[in-house]
């Protein structure tokens, strides 16, 4: 029987849905004859969603739904579905005005509430999709994928329904073995009621790939709603130009979902499936790798792809990405500025050298600023977002004396007005070396449910530890109050005001200490 592939991606703010547009992509080009839809719930407005969803399994009536779920956890502060997370958190956790106590409980049971719901309902439709297709294909299954699944897939396995095969990281290899029916439990999957997820499955290598440009023509006449993303000019469309990355961070689980291998996508295919999304009318991109740059061996990469999109005349284009800043050249400076790269994100979590090496991200500070410097030369005057998260390991008033030194650097080289600093706390993902300090430092247990939003569990992913952990809470509240729409500059100022502003030498030094002595600083905080 000839396979018909209904590729749903579950309900998600518009970010563009490169993952299924890649996979179907992909089978398309290995297997032309297979008929293949694409249909995203992300442009339907959330009372259609099952009956959207049944008027397209009745239209195609599909053999084979792939569903993509994008996004499961969301703390961070950012506004959107169920309010701001981090600041209804934190109101619960730590105000000390009841009102104000109230006010985030109040806003956390929402937030709770609204959680439980979309992930009710979108197991719901997942169930209902594959129920309606098997009225059409009684051998109708389900494959789901993406990068909530990805993060979730061990505690997803009692809410699927049997015979789902669940799956890790990317997913065209995969597909592929299921199109040429050929066994594929060596993939980074497992099927719900028949066989269990391998222990550190998610660590495997995934399967290598040679990917070729994404042929939007095709794209094009298998997805209805496909024009939605270009009617808007600000969004800024994804294209993933590497996989990979071969850092170590203490709390990210990127590197292994991904893998540590990098993959390079070759520049003209990157800058052909580029022309086509120009041909339409794009002008913003994404690169949606976990890092733009990863590592300095990769450099002469970058500088060939900008190359050669400078060489297509897209001159008029706009570009955003994750980049590590200690990986920047001023050749590589000077290309990302002609390029049009107008925003840029700067994980470096903190200005302290210290902190930096103790959380394994393997930085040089100073080579990053010094990168920086080099940016502004090359005449970057755009937005730069540096993300910081207090309080991960060992934060102490020096090393928060340090970040501001650090941070106030960066706004010198920059503008106070173009650094934004994105004040996040740390989710705790598992599968990462902040989840095992967790368990041997008998912060969470073993058996603890990462997917868990209840109020004590939920406290203890948004990771933020005493003896700290309470100020940093009242420091977040104070900003919210003061100044909830520049929060992040807020939230450094009142830090400077309390613990002053170390000299930048200090934040960029990194004694390694005794261990005991650490310890000792920690108990005289809590004290
Ligand atoms: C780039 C990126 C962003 C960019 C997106 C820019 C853009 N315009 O596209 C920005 C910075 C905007 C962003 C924002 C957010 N992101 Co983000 N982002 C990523 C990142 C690094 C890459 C995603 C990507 O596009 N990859 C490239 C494409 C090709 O891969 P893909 O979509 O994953 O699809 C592949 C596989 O997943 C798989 N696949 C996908 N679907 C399916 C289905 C089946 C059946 C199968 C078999 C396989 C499969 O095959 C695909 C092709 O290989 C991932 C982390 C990561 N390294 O994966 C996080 C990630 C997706 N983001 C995440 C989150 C939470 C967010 C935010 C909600 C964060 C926040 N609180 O603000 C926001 C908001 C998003 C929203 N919906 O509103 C989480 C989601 C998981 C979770 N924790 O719930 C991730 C996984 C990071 C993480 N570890 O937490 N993000
Ligand atoms: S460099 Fe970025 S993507 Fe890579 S492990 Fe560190 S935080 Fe994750």
């Amino acid at each position: 029987m000839q396979q018909k592939i209904l590729y749903v991606r579950l309900p998600c703010n518009p970010i563009f849905p490169i993952g299924v547009v890649y996979l179907a992509d992909h089978v398309h080009k290995l297997f032309p004859a297979i008929e293949q839809r694409i249909f995203d719930l992300g442009t339907v407005p959330p009372l259609d969603f099952a009956r959207a969803l049944d008027t397209c399994v009745d239209e195609f009536q599909p053999t084979l739904l792939v569903f993509s779920w994008r996004d499961i956890q969301i703390y961070a502060p950012v506004g959107g579905r169920g309010g701001n997370p981090l600041q209804n958190a934190f109101e619960f956790y730590y105000a000390g005005n009841p009102l104000v106590k109230l006010r985030g409980a109040l806003g956390g049971l929402r937030l709770a509430a609204s959680y439980y719901t979309e992930l009710w309902r979108n197991l719901g439709l997942i169930k209902r999709g594959v129920k309606r297709a098997q009225k059409y294909h009684p051998e109708a299954r389900a494959l789901v994928g993406g990068g909530a699944v990805s993060v979730f897939y061990e505690q997803l396995e009692n809410k699927l329904p049997q015979g789902t095969i669940v799956s890790v990281g990317e997913g065209e290899a995969l597909l592929e073995k299921i199109m040429r029916g050929q066994g594929f439990q060596d993939e980074r999957c497992y099927v719900v009621g028949e066989t269990k997820p391998r222990d550190r499955m998610i660590h495997e290598q995934p399967t290598p790939l040679e990917k070729t440009a994404c042929n939007y023509d095709y794209i094009e006449s298998i997805w209805p709603s496909f024009n939605y993303y270009l009617l808007e000019n600000d969004f800024y469309i994804g294209v993933q130009t590497k996989r990979g990355c071969p850092h170590n961070c203490c709390y990210c689980i990127y590197t292994v979902v991904e893998g540590k291998q990098v993959r390079i996508n070759p520049a003209l295919e990157v800058v052909a499936e580029m022309r086509q999304l120009y041909d339409r009318g794009v002008r913003n991109f994404w690169f949606t790798d976990a890092q733009f740059i990863p590592a300095r061996k990769f450099i002469d990469d970058a500088v060939e792809l900008l190359h050669k999109i400078l060489d297509s005349g897209m001159t008029d284009i706009h570009w955003a990405a994750y980049i590590r800043a200690d990986n920047l050249t001023p050749q590589l400076c000077d290309l990302m500025v002609k390029t049009g790269m107008n925003y840029f994100e700067i994980g470096i979590t903190s200005g302290s050298q210290e902190l930096v090496r103790k959380m394994r991200m393997g930085y040089n500070l100073r080579t990053v600023l010094q990168n920086c410097r080099d940016l502004k030369a090359a005449g970057f005057n755009d937005l730069v977002s540096v993300n910081y998260s207090f309080n991960v390991i060992d934060e102490r008033p020096e090393t928060i004396r340090q970040t501001i030194a650090y941070h106030r650097e960066l706004e010198r080289i920059f503008g106070a007005n173009k650094v934004e600093p994105a004040i996040f706390f740390i989710g705790l993902q598992p599968h990462t070396h902040l989840e095992e300090y967790a368990f041997e430092n008998n912060i969470i247990n073993r058996d603890y449910d990462p997917m868990s939003l209840m109020p004590w569990t939920a406290k203890k992913l948004l990771w933020n530890p005493e003896p700290l952990g309470s100020l940093f809470g009242e420091v977040c509240l104070q900003a919210w109050r003061v100044n909830p729409n520049d929060f992040g500059r807020e939230v450094m100022n009142i830090l400077e005001q309390r613990f002053g502003c170390a000299e930048l030498e200090e934040a960029l030094a990194a004694p390694i200490e005794p261990k005991q002595k650490q310890q000792k600083q920690l108990v005289v905080l809590a004290s």
